[in-house]
């Protein structure tokens, strides 16, 4: 029941129109907005996030980058431009920290390389889940979702494990996604937060 991605041919139209200056947003972002919309289906608790990026690379963020919802909701993350993987925080994921509920599973989605790719989980444990983009961590592209009640590891300081047992071989999160992260009480209080899109990002 899934519509297709804009078509190759869409993407080069737009680029065509962007290229012409026509002015206001890009039309493959009108297209892929709208796509993404659709996808999302009249189904409740399907909770859609982009993978956006500007031309250059030099600006990339997940959008909404910060989300409440209710457990059991399905979660969507779709590329709208660039290369990029949505990846828990979690030992098992390169060693990188536990920031999930304990009892929930961890996910990767490996590399989504073409708009409108995709992956999803439902997420059913209550707590605070980071997670990243593998190729954009220490760009800052990281992620929360809250589910049901701000509890368990994500909700806790970046450096909590430091010196508990088992966890010598974690990584720390970088400094740039540190400061990424919305608060868990701004994502409490607004439930959806969108990324602040530089003026230089192009
Ligand atoms: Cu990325």
């Amino acid at each position: 029941m899934t519509p297709p991605p804009p078509s190759r041919r869409d993407f080069l139209s737009a680029g065509a129109a962007v290229v012409a200056g026509l002015g206001g947003a890009p039309a493959w972002e009108a297209a892929l907005d709208g796509w993404a919309r659709r996808t999302r289906g009249p189904a409740a608790g399907v909770e859609a996030i982009l993978m956006r990026s500007n031309l250059q690379g030099s600006w990339v963020s997940f959008d909404p980058i910060g989300l409440f919802v209710e457990p059991g909701a399905t979660i969507r993350w779709t590329v709208q431009a660039n290369v990029h993987t949505t990846t828990a925080y979690h030992p098992r994921n390169g060693h990188h920290p536990l920031r999930i509920p304990a009892a929930a599973a961890p996910w990767d989605s490996g590399y989504l390389v073409n708009p409108g790719d995709h992956f999803e989980v439902t997420l059913t444990v209550p707590g605070v889940y980071d997670y990243f983009c593998t190729p954009h961590e220490a760009m800052g592209m990281v992620g929360r979702i809250i589910v049901g009640k701000a509890v368990g590891p994500g909700a806790a300081p970046f450096d909590y494990w430091v010196g508990r047992p088992g966890t010598a071989d974690w990584l720390h999160v970088p400094e740039a996604a540190r400061r990424t992260f919305p608060s868990v009480a701004r994502i409490l209080s607004e439930r959806r937060v969108h990324p602040v899109v530089p003026r230089s990002a192009g």
